[in-house]
């Protein structure tokens, strides 16, 4: 840390205490060049190499420290920004603890659309996005509020149907459970306070290009492959690169090396042309970051 930094203010950051969360926002930190100590269950931690200061505080609790401003930004799973419905904006997606928050039947009734919730008793620890849900819908159904292990609320009589967080579909199987309507796609999110300081802005856009290099880091790879002459044109046509494709020549007379960087979306679709072009030898590398 520089002389300065050591002197200037600090973006207080609140993550998961522990949980799903704690070690993919430790991680991103760590991609992101900030090293945090959190040793021997301590409620907050400077970081090194940046100006930060991290709070560990349950989940739930993340979006009322962002809104009253005692922590400036916070890493949580929207579907907990959504449900607290605090004043806090939302800034950016992280790419990890990725789930949905579905409605989930038992499996032997028959699910066609949401008018079977019509009348039902569904149990969830998502109240309020559950309410407006069924209110877009139209429909009238008893909430129960229960704050844990949900999935066991239709087996013992306590309700027909549950809303809540999926990933595998395991759980739900476990339960006797069917996944019958997604009502919101979730993943870790960066939120702010609404009335952050230029001098904490800054910081957080400093914060900000970091996760983005590292978030599109992950969404490329480096491939390198040799391509005949004859074929050299096709093949860069179909490479693009952050600007163009390199080219360099090969030992061997008549092939090239190329060099390029490929989304992961597009990925096995591109390969295959490559394959079919002539390509050969390809090698595909991971990127640790990516800056633009
Ligand atoms: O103690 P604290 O309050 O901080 O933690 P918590 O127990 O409330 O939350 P935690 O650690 O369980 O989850 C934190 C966040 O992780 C959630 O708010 C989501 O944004 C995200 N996340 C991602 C998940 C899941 N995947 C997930 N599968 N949160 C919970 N689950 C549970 C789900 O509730 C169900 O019981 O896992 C079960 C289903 O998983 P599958 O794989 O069987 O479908
Ligand atoms: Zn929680």
């Amino acid at each position: 840390m520089s002389y300065q930094e050591n002197n200037t203010v600090k973006l207080k950051l609140a993550i998961q205490k522990s949980g799903r969360l704690y070690d993919d926002s430790i991680k991103l930190l760590k991609e992101c060049g900030i090293d945090v100590n959190n040793g021997m269950n301590k409620l907050k931690a400077d970081a090194t190499n940046f100006p930060l200061e991290v709070f560990f505080l349950r989940d739930d609790d993340i979006p009322q420290y962002v809104q009253d401003g005692v922590a400036d930004i916070g890493f949580v799973g929207e579907n907990v920004v959504y449900e607290k419905n605090k004043k806090v904006v939302l800034s950016e997606k992280l790419g990890f603890g990725k789930c949905r928050l579905s409605i989930a039947t038992q499996r032997n009734e028959a699910y066609t659309n949401v008018t079977y919730l019509q009348g039902k008793k569904i149990a969830t620890s998502y109240p309020v996005i559950l309410a407006d849900f069924l209110r877009k819908n139209n429909i009238q159904a008893e909430v129960h509020e229960i704050s844990g292990s949900v999935e066991i609320a239709p087996g013992i009589g306590l309700a027909d149907a549950i809303c809540d967080l999926v990933s595998s579909g395991s759980t739900l199987f476990m339960n006797g459970l069917k996944e019958a309507e997604v009502i919101l796609q979730s993943q870790a999110v960066l939120i702010k306070n609404n009335a952050l300081t230029a001098e904490k802005q800054q910081l957080l856009d400093r914060l900000i290009f970091r996760i983005e290099s590292v978030k599109r880091a992950k969404n490329n790879k480096y491939v390198l492959l040799n391509a005949p002459n004859d074929n050299l044109q096709q093949i860069i046509s179909l490479l693009p690169g952050m600007k163009s494709p390199t080219v360099l020549p090969l030992a061997e007379k008549g092939w090239s090396s190329v060099h390029s960087v490929l989304n992961e979306n597009d990925f096995w679709d591109i390969i295959e042309q490559l394959k079919s072009a002539g390509a050969q030898g390809i090698l595909v590398v991971p990127i640790e970051k990516m800056i633009i």
